[in-house]
C-alpha cells in the first residue's frame, strides 16, 4: 500500500509501558507544548517478545479532540473517556494481522471505569455476550479496570488495546485481536511477556489532500 507522511506530526506523549502502574509515567509529556491546531491524531505501538521481532501498529484518525492532554491513557484525574465513532482511519502494521486500512472506521473504548460485555454504544455487530469492540463502561466503578483500545469497526478487529494498566506488567496488552481469549485482551494479564513495549501519540496537520497520513516513525 501506498504509505506516506501527509503533513507535520508532533509527539505529544511516549510511553515506556514497563513502567505503568497506579501512577502512570510518561517519559514524555509534551501535551502542553502543543499549541497549533490539529487534524488527526496517531498512535503507534510497538510490542517485542524476547526471541521474536519487533511488532508494531501505526494508527492515525481524524482528531476526536481538540485538547493533546485528553490523548493519553484514560484516568479519573484527566478525564479522558472517548466511548464513539472515529472517521478518517489509517492503519499499517507490520505484523501478520491484515489490518491495512486507509479512510477506514474505527471505534474507540477509552475510559478508565471497569466495564461489562454489553454493547451498550449500539456497534454495528459488536456483541452483548463478549468482550470486544462493544462493551459498556460502568458508572458506578469510575476508577476501575480501564480500557483502552482501537477498534476498526467493520472489520471486528482490535488494532491495540492496553487494560488494567494499574497493574503494571500484568496488564492486558496486545496488537490485533487477542487469539487466546476475549477479543479485546480483557483479563489477558500478559503485559510481562514483551521486553519492549512503548506506546507513542501524535498530533498530525495535514497539509496537502490525498491519502491520509498512514506512515509511522522512522526512528
Ligand atoms: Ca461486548
Ligand atoms: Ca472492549
Amino acid at each position: 500500500m501506498d504509505v506516506r507522511v501527509e503533513g507535520d506530526r508532533e509527539l505529544v506523549f511516549d510511553i515506556d509501558l514497563a513502567q505503568l502502574g497506579s501512577d502512570a509515567a510518561y517519559q514524555q509529556n509534551r501535551s502542553s507544548d502543543i499549541t497549533e491546531p490539529f487534524d488527526k491524531v496517531a498512535y503507534f505501538l510497538e510490542l517485542k517478545r524476547p526471541g521474536e521481532p519487533l511488532h508494531w501498529v501505526y494508527v492515525s484518525m481524524d482528531a476526536f479532540t481538540d485538547d493533546p492532554a485528553k490523548l493519553g491513557i484514560p484516568t479519573v484525574e484527566n478525564g479522558v473517556f472517548f466511548q464513539q465513532p472515529v472517521g478518517g482511519v489509517c492503519c499499517t502494521t507490520n505484523t501478520r494481522i491484515n489490518m491495512a486500512v486507509e479512510g477506514a472506521n474505527a471505534n474507540l473504548e477509552f475510559w478508565p471505569n471497569s466495564y461489562g460485555r454489553g454493547n451498550a454504544a449500539d456497534v454495528p455487530d459488536a456483541s452483548d455476550t463478549d468482550y470486544d469492540f462493544g462493551d459498556a463502561p460502568s458508572p458506578d466503578r469510575p476508577d476501575g479496570y480501564g480500557s483502552m483500545q482501537v477498534h476498526l469497526t467493520e472489520q471486528k478487529q482490535t488494532v491495540f488495546a492496553l487494560n488494567h494498566w494499574s497493574q503494571g506488567n500484568k496488564a492486558d496488552l496486545g496488537i490485533g485481536n487477542n487469539p487466546d481469549g476475549n477479543a479485546d485482551w480483557t483479563f489477558a494479564a500478559n503485559a510481562d511477556i514483551y521486553e519492549i513495549k512503548r506506546l507513542r501519540i501524535f498530533v498530525v496537520r495535514q497539509t496537502i489532500s490525498g491519502p491520509s497520513e498512514s506512515n509511522p516513525p522512522s526512528d
